[in-house]
């Protein structure tokens, strides 16, 4: 404890000649809100619907034990991880999570299914997001769901998004904190199609649907999620980029970047500067593209870097809502939350420490010697002392500490469920 005080009094006075107030810093670090996706405990099954295969080209591979079985599990789990991860946060929910025992469909939800979440989330003191549950459900059989030539599979579908923005707008208003509300749609064809309009033109009709009536954005905001194929829609998604893209720039929506769903070479954190010059605000879906797989836990690499600095540098955070979207069901499920949640602050935080306005100043005036070489050299100054600090002060475990209580909790609570 006291050495890592003693490590940060070090770090700050550092940071200081260089013109980062730390203490400001981690003031802020803690007020950002990351949005935990409630389906990496459970490998996205939900509870709604007994035994129902994964659908939609997404998959969880693993099966490292004691997977969440039930509403209460998972909110174990969930406060659990929340007791090891610093600062702010929001847990982001999918339909297929509602806390009922009545027999209900998807276009049959309501917010009072969800009121047990509610409840939780008030206690908890962390905000909720919501996404419609497009896929693992018979009506998506055909690979399609909105964006279906069929009108019964359409309408349904339709229907289930209309109830979840109101399922988001009942969240806004419980807790004070907007829900942000993600589409995505899985709809897509394996082999290459005949007709790639018809498909996006059903999908914009239908979503001009879910979208007619306003909701205030104090309470609920929307979002469309792009991707570039999914397994069994490898050659054609209709929820593309330029859809998503133009679709939330026409109809004042927000746009979704998952971090996993480009081609491989494309990153998102080069276009959030674009997109929120054309967006009020922006949905991240952070997570760690493998080859063909959009949804490991993320890691702190370059690419989770350069988001942050793509947010921090111009100003763009507090337009931003950071969500986390991985699923791995190969290793312990708490610890999988629990890194890629830090990594994302810790990630975050280190963007903050960069003195952004004498950077940017370097570079207009075109000393571009000065910005490789300073921002090489922060690259080592000592990050990892503040995050420590940050870590104690929020009174959870610092560095690898928190690996302990996942360990016991695996022992008490996981092994035997
Ligand atoms: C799928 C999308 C989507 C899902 C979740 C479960 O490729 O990324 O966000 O991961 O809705
Ligand atoms: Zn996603």
């Amino acid at each position: 404890m006291q050495s890592i005080e003693k490590a940060y009094q070090l770090a700050k006075e550092q940071y200081a000649a260089i013109g980062v107030d730390t203490d400001a810093v981690l003031e802020r670090l803690r007020q950002v809100r990351i949005s935990l996706q409630c389906w990496q405990g459970d490998d996205v099954s939900g509870f709604l619907f007994k035994d129902r295969a994964l659908s939609g080209g997404i998959q969880v591979t693993g099966n490292y034990p004691g997977a969440a079985g039930n509403v209460s599990q998972l909110r174990q789990d969930l406060e659990k991880v929340l007791s090891l991860l610093p600062g702010a946060h929001k847990v982001n929910l999918h339909a297929i999570y509602a806390d009922t025992d009545e027999k209900v469909d998807l276009d049959g939800l309501e917010p009072r299914h969800f009121s047990g979440w509610v409840e939780w989330a008030k206690e908890q003191g962390v905000g909720l997001d919501f996404n419609p549950t497009c896929f693992s459900h018979p009506m998506a059989d055909s690979g399609f769901t909105i964006s279906s030539p069929d009108e019964a599979v359409r309408s349904f579908w339709i229907r289930h998004c209309i109830a979840s923005r109101k399922i988001g707008e009942s969240f806004g208003k419980a807790l004070g904190i907007p829900c942000v509300t993600n589409h995505w749609f899985p709809d897509g064809f394996k082999d290459t199609p005949i007709d790639r309009y018809g498909p996006r033109k059903r999908m914009q009709e239908a979503l001009d649907q879910v979208f007619a009536e306003p909701i205030d954005p104090w309470y609920n905001l929307d979002a469309v999620e792009s991707k570039v194929f999914g397994i069994g829609a490898e050659s054609y998604t209709t929820g593309s980029n330029e859809f998503c893209l133009g679709y939330a720039v026409r109809n004042g929506k927000l746009c979704c970047l998952d971090a996993g769903h480009f081609h491989p070479t494309e990153v998102i954190s080069d276009k959030i500067s674009s997109v929120l010059l054309f967006t009020d605000q922006l949905l991240l879906h952070v997570s760690r593209p493998v080859r063909w797989d959009s949804d490991h836990v993320v890691v702190m690499d370059d690419e989770l870097l350069h988001i942050m600095e793509a947010l921090v540098r111009p100003g763009l955070l507090e337009r931003t809502h950071i969500g986390l979207d991985f699923f791995d069901a190969s290793i312990n499920r708490i610890a999988a939350w629990v890194i890629g949640a830090r990594n994302t602050r810790k990630a975050l935080l280190r963007a903050m420490l960069e003195p952004a306005d004498m950077l940017t100043r370097l570079e207009r005036e075109g000393d571009y010697t000065a910005r490789l070489a300073l921002t090489e050299a922060y690259k080592s100054y000592p990050f990892g002392a503040v995050w420590d600090y940050f870590c104690l002060r929020e009174e959870v475990p610092a560095r690898e500490t928190w690996l302990e209580e996942a360990r016991r909790y695996e022992a008490d609570v996981l092994s035997r469920r």
